[in-house]
């Protein structure tokens, strides 16, 4: 039998280390036959990122910030010369200043609003620009990652709730445009689960010990649930799925009290 994703090709960016939700997503493309390419946000990164390449079969590694214009497009022009074409994309890119995440959302400054706008938000319609000339008539399959906290108020998630509530509406504007060439884009909403950008939170035990006693499931997700859901998106089983927010959360969203 051939693997879910043999000779598909894909890209994934916002890993940062071994606990990233975008590194189990692309461990599990890897493992369903997909060929990868991996980028890095900024300097600091690139070893870490490199070092986790090494084991998706030596996956080709780019620099990309998404703060820089001539980055995103030099980073296309280099996937469509290196690989050909693209599949799927993974993005898995968020960043808000550590003190507009806690306090209240009353208080953020412009500054910090765009550029948890800028990161979180727009950053997506920039990638799906680049890599839809790559991905067309082809099944293609975007995905990005988001949290309850754009659609319902989570303490101290502030800024990253409303860059969110954007990241989400522009899955569904993109999912509009990008259906005539072939192209689907959907959303995972997360559960919270311990990782890089969660450490930047203060009080995030007690988020997950309240995940623990009141989700459907009873327990908090891993990053290998999101996997599962970012491999489905990505392969023909979802064909017909696009502009979605797919929840990943232990059923946590469907409870009112
Ligand atoms: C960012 C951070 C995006 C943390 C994030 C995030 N998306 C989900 N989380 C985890 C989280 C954060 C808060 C929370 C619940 C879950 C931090 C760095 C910037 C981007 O609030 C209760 C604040």
């Amino acid at each position: 039998m051939t693997a879910l994703l043999e000779g598909r090709t894909g890209l994934v960016l916002g890993v940062a280390n071994k606990r990233s939700l975008a590194w189990a997503c692309a461990r599990a493309l890897h493992g369903a036959g997909m060929r990868l390419a991996l980028t890095y946000a900024g300097e600091r990164l690139e070893r870490s990122v490199r070092g986790l390449a090494a084991d998706l079969g030596d996956a080709p590694v780019f620099p990309c910030d998404v703060t820089v214009p001539a980055q995103v497009d030099e980073l296309f022009a280099r996937l469509g010369d290196e690989l050909g074409g693209l599949d799927s994309v993974l993005h898995a890119i968020a960043f808000a200043k550590r003190e507009e995440l806690e306090g209240e959302y009353l208080q953020t400054s412009l500054e910090g609003w765009r550029l948890a706008q800028e990161i979180s938000a727009y950053s997506l319609t920039q990638i799906a620009r680049g890599a839809a000339p790559l991905m067309e008539g082809r099944d293609g399959s975007i995905v990005t990652l988001t949290y309850l906290g754009g659609e319902r108020v989570v303490p101290s998630y502030n800024v990253m709730g409303v860059a969110k509530a954007a990241l989400e509406a522009s899955v569904r504007y993109l999912a509009n445009d990008l259906g005539p060439r072939g192209i689907r884009v959907n959303a995972i909403s997360a559960g919270p689960v311990r990782t890089l950008s969660a450490s930047a939170v203060a009080g995030f035990n007690t988020i997950l010990d309240h995940i623990e006693a009141r989700a459907p499931l009873r327990r908090n997700i891993t990053a290998e649930d999101v996997a599962g859901a970012c491999t489905f998106l990505c392969s023909p089983l979802a064909s017909g799925v696009t502009g979605s927010t797919v929840y990943v959360d232990a059923g946590y969203h469907v409870m009112g009290v």
